[in-house]
């Protein structure tokens, strides 16, 4: 039975990725952090799970895990994933999502050159390495640009794994446009858009406070960038690709839909509202990929619109607020 080891399995992709690695007949080892709430309803759903406890900065327990484990496949997808909260911690920001890849990357490298057996490792690059993009569509050969102390440490991540790739490791650097979904927590501006605004038609008032409503963000369906994940593992050539769906909306362009499918039609001008301080100091303006590549090398497809994800966060959230 193939073995591989997710860390960040309590996330939204690691949830989603667990469930895809156990249907294709994986036996899935988690990292979770130490205490971490979420570890209970991951396990629930999903018990044939084998669960290890520990620190993305505790860097011999890391080494230790992927030795025990020696895995096939290695999903890197853990570390601080809120950019708006990288910079409040930009220092652990490196430590976790920087530091914390290139030790997993070593920890594979020298398990396989010990066993002789390779070991695929993925890791969960992103778009906010591009920052202020040069030019759009983004594509992986645009300048890596980050303008956040979150993309800066994917930055180092992801040449960390051009670097061990050039070693013979098999390391793939999927560079994730934004991906939703029903499991993203509110402290990401689409879900924070569709839960507020059932709570809004649930009250018959008030309004969803928002930072920059003309950031241009590349929305796509989260369970389609696992599968690319997942094709770029069992790909013959490791390399970088970009997953993203090619189209691009603002945040604005997002709360209209969402609240427009909540029911408000066109009020839904009077239930947005723009608060300074949720402005981030610098922050990326306009994203948008060109998977190209992928589709070429990894047959890989979104499958889900823009309209279809707004719709079915909105409908997941109304679900839940009856219940
Ligand atoms: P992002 O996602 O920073 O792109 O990173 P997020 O949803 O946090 O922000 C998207 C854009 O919306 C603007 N915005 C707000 N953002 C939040 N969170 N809350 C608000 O109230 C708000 N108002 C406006 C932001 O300024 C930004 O422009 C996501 C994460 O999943 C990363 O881990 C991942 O790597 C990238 O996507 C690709």
């Amino acid at each position: 039975m193939p073995r591989a080891l997710v860390t960040g399995i309590t996330g939204q992709d690691g949830g989603y990725l667990a469930e895809r690695l156990v249907a294709d007949g994986y036996e899935v080892h988690g990292l979770v952090h130490y205490g971490d709430p979420a570890a209970k309803a991951v396990a629930a759903r999903l018990p044939r799970l084998v669960l290890h406890h520990g620190d993305l900065a505790d860097h011999e327990g890391l080494v230790r895990l992927v030795d025990d484990v020696a895995p096939d496949e290695l999903y890197n997808l853990a570390g601080i994933s809120s950019v708006a909260f990288s910079w409040e911690q930009p220092i652990l920001t490196a430590e976790l999502t920087g530091v914390a890849a290139a030790v997993l990357m070593r920890s594979a490298f020298d398990l396989q050159q010990r066993t002789g057996r390779r070991v695929a490792v993925v890791q969960a690059s992103s778009s906010e390495i591009f920052g202020q993009a040069e030019r759009s569509p983004q594509d992986e050969s645009t300048l890596i640009r980050p303008v956040s102390p979150y993309g800066a440490a994917k930055a180092y991540a992801h040449h960390i794994a051009g670097v061990y790739r050039g070693r013979g490791l098999h390391v793939t650097g999927c560079i994730l446009f934004n991906h939703e979904s029903p499991r993203r927590p509110e402290a990401f501006v689409t879900r924070k858009i569709t839960a507020t605004a059932v709570r809004i038609v649930r009250a018959g008032h008030g309004a969803i406070r928002l930072g920059n409503l003309e950031a241009r963000r590349d929305w796509g369906w989260a369970p389609d960038y696992v599968d690319a994940m997942v094709r770029a593992a069992r790909h013959e050539v490791a390399d970088d690709f970009v997953i993203a769906t090619g189209e691009t909306h603002t945040v604005a362009e997002f709360a209209e839909a969402a609240l427009r499918r909540a029911g408000v039609g066109d009020a839904w001008r009077d239930h947005v509202e723009v608060d300074p301080a949720l402005f981030r100091p610098l922050d990326a303006t306009a994203m948008v990929g060109d998977a190209s590549k992928a589709r070429r090398e990894l047959g890989w497809a979104p499958t889900v619109t823009f309209a279809e994800l707004v719709g079915r966060m909105v409908d997941h959230d109304r679900e839940l607020l009856a219940s």
